[in-house]
């Protein structure tokens, strides 16, 4: 059946014309193009490779950029793209997050004019794939303390060291390898790597209990040789990646409502429908608080990422802002599919069903892109003036 969408406090009326158009393309291509295979993907451990050039086709990857094949949308129509792909599963918004965000927007702030033409209009039409490389096997939270080295060595730079964690990974044509500099400056530079080049090899990661239907790797560099022009020219310091990160944690705001509207939307006509002792469960007082709660911090969700958005296009959004709508928003879906699964009884643990696996990708999406913990750290720093990382 098709999604009709969850619109408590009619906030439909604050969207354009096109951000709502927007958002129902996507909605009916999710429930095409995704819903009918993503629990076999799910259960099988593996990406539907078939989606990224029906999403380039569509306008969904680098949306918000400009030039290059980009479909230069507002930021909440872009963060509306994210919520329906997340209403299908978080390893579908998570493959369009960091094409888009974390791989189309760096080479766009801070490539060279070559960078640019080679990588983003294919990138944009989902013929070349990408992924980011920051976190290694030690340093997860605190990237600051990375191994990960870059030597420039005649006409190439040479880099050493180990990535894991990260996302597209086996798919990717390129990566944005995130490495200090072996000099007098040991900055954090960031290096665009080729597939393919000799010294990098890249091991997918098995076992995983979330993001199923995602691809997530190792990139591992040794005597890797680039030329020197793949270093990214426009930026150097952490703040490099880091500001990637606001752009992917402002649509992870956005996307984890689209998790917690699938699993409200199961929730409610599940209990509508199964009967125990004398009626169906909905009509039961400990069922509608649970129905009535997820609703209620939906709602609230919707708020918190609309106006986030409009400060977006505003250029008013301070990085702050994003982390406390990803920990909140991130946390409400949790909770809701942890709710949701349990209103299922047992069916919610099969993958008959889709809130057990939007619960398991959503402990993914509680610690990717800066953990919970580190949010309420940057929001604790920013109203105290005192930063407690360490
Ligand atoms: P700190 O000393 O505070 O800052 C270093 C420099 O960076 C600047 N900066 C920022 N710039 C832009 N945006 C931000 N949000 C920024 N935060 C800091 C800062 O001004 C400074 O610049 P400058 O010019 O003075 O040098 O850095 P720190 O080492 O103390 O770290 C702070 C902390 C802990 C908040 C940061 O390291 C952090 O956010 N850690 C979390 C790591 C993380 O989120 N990793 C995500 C990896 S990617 C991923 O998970 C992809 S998931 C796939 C998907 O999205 O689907
Ligand atoms: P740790 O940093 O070791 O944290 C473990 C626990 O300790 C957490 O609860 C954390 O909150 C807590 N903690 C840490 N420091 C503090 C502190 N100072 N105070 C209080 N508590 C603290 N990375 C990429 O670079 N690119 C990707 O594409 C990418 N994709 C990912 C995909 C998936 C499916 C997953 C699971 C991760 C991905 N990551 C990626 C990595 C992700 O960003 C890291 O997992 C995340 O930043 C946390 O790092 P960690 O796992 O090393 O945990």
């Amino acid at each position: 059946m098709p999604f009709s969408g969850v619109d408590y406090f009619a906030l439909d009326e604050l969207l354009t014309d096109d951000e709502r158009m927007v958002r129902d393309t996507f909605r009916r291509f999710v429930d095409e193009q995704v819903m009918p295979t993503i629990g076999r993907h799910f259960r099988d451990g593996t990406f539907p490779k078939d989606l990224p050039k029906k999403l380039g086709a569509l306008g969904a990857l680098g949306a918000s950029l400009e030039g290059y094949g980009c479909a230069g949308l507002g930021a909440n129509a872009y963060g509306l793209i994210m919520q329906e792909l997340e209403r299908g599963d978080s390893g579908i918004r998570s493959f369009a997050s960091v094409q888009g965000s974390l791989v189309m927007y760096p080479i766009h702030a801070y490539g060279s004019d070559a960078q640019k033409d080679r990588w983003l209009p294919r990138m944009a039409k989902g013929e070349a794939i990408g992924c980011f490389g920051l976190t290694e096997p030690d340093f997860g939270s605190n990237p600051s303390g990375m191994r990960c080295s870059a030597k420039k060595v005649g006409d190439r730079w040479v880099l050493n060291g180990e990535k894991r964690w990260i996302t597209s990974g086996g798919l990717s044509d390129v990566a944005i390898v995130w490495a200090r500099t072996d000099d007098a400056e040991r900055s954090v530079r960031g290096f665009l790597v080729d597939r393919g080049t000799p010294g990098f090899s890249v091991r997918d990661i098995e076992g995983k209990f979330s993001l199923r239907a995602s691809v997530t790797s190792e990139l591992i560099l040794e005597d890797c040789a680039i030329p020197l022009d793949a270093v990214l020219p426009g930026v150097s310091g952490l703040k490099g990646p880091l500001s990637c990160l606001n752009q992917a944690r402002f649509g992870i705001s956005w996307g984890a409502i689209g998790a917690a509207l699938a699993c409200y939307d199961e929730a409610l006509r599940y209990t509508k429908d199964r009967v125990q002792f004398s009626k169906p469960l909905a009509g039961y007082q400990l069922v509608q608080l649970k129905l009535v709660d997820m609703l209620e911090e939906i709602t609230k969700a919707q708020l918190l990422a609309w106006r986030l958005g409009r400060l977006k296009e505003t250029h008013k959004l301070r990085p702050q802002q994003v982390s406390m709508a990803k920990r909140n928003n991130v946390r409400m879906a949790l909770e809701i599919a942890r709710n949701a699964r349990d209103l299922l009884g047992a069916n919610g643990i099969t993958d008959e069903y889709q809130s057990g696996r939007h619960m398991c990708n959503l402990e993914s999406v509680f610690t990717y892109e800066g953990t919970d913990h580190i949010h309420t750290l940057i929001i604790g720093q920013d109203i105290t003036g005192l930063a407690a990382f360490e």
